[in-house]
């Protein structure tokens, strides 16, 4: 079946990604052999260059994680790290054309299949590219996938998500519950930061993924920020809209992964009504 293809945030624009090529689950074989040796170059210097301003910036637990995806002079191939990731916490990764639909997206994630865009900026867009690239996926997100706590807060949040899915199409108390549970991620998965030894330190995939927000998440004076500790703090987390073109005006800082995934084992379907009366 030709999927349609879906751009998140941006319609005015074609995606990136051959969508005819994914199957019913919007899941695509990673053809490695179609990687140019320009491709390769290029994973090759964002490598280096983001594993070298890690020290002292991103966890530990990334640092020490990072070396799972074996490959940094050229593209990593998803079996390869399949074949490492799976005994570690019962995850894999899937190749997908690029963003794809949240259903979809949450069910893949539900499974323990981390979806992964199988293609690779251009050279020109070296420092900064729009939808995520197969570097944003791979370096960003999968080395925690191997840390038992983050692995399962991941499925916890795809399953969660499916059911605010669920909630919001039946129950009117719940309107937006996807938007809200979506800011969760957003300011956990993609830009949190953790205290690490007393140091905040960064385990947002969109933070280490990026030059230049690394340092100002963890160094900066300008932005806010909170604590993710309580129930309180994650409401306000999942009432805080964010910005996706742009460093974050705010952060959250949690305390580990576990505590993470304690603070949002709960039921959210309470927070999701309160969230839409207050809005
Ligand atoms: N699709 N491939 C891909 N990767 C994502 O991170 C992603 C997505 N679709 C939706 C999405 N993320 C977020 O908007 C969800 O929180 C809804
Ligand atoms: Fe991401």
């Amino acid at each position: 079946m030709a999927v349609q293809p879906v751009v998140y945030g941006q319609s005015d624009r074609p995606p990136r990604g051959d969508y005819a090529r994914a199957s019913d689950d919007y899941t695509c074989a990673q053809n490695w052999a179609s990687y140019s040796a320009e491709d390769h170059d290029t994973w090759r210097r964002l490598y280096a260059r983001q594993s070298a301003l890690l020290p002292g910036l991103a966890t530990e637990r990334f640092i020490a994680l990072l070396p799972n995806l074996g490959a940094s002079e050229s593209i990593p191939r998803f079996a390869e790290i399949n074949a490492r990731l799976k005994p570690a916490t019962g995850w894999e990764i899937v190749g997908v054309p690029g963003l794809i639909p949240e259903v979809p997206f949450f069910t893949l994630l539900a499974n323990r299949k981390f979806p992964v865009t199988d293609w690779i900026r251009s050279p020109q867009e070296f420092d900064y590219v729009v939808e995520p690239d197969i570097f944003h996926d791979l370096f960003g997100h999968v080395p925690l996938l191997f840390d038992a706590a983050y692995a399962d807060h991941i499925q916890a949040y795809g399953e969660g998500a499916l059911k605010a899915h669920r909630l919001e199409t039946s129950d009117p108390r719940c309107a937006r519950a996807v938007e809200h549970l979506s800011r969760l991620y957003w300011y956990t998965i993609e830009f949190g930061l953790m205290r690490e030894a007393g140091q905040i330190r960064a385990y947002g995939a969109g933070i280490l993924s990026s030059p230049g927000e690394l340092q100002h998440s963890v160094r900066s004076a300008e932005p806010q920020r909170m604590d993710l500790r309580f129930e309180a703090d994650l409401l306000a987390c999942m009432a805080s809209t964010y910005k996706i073109d742009s460093y974050q005006a705010q952060y959250f800082v949690i305390d580990s992964f576990q505590a993470l995934l304690d603070l949002t084992a709960p039921d959210f379907t309470p927070h999701y009504q309160q969230l839409a009366q207050a809005a």
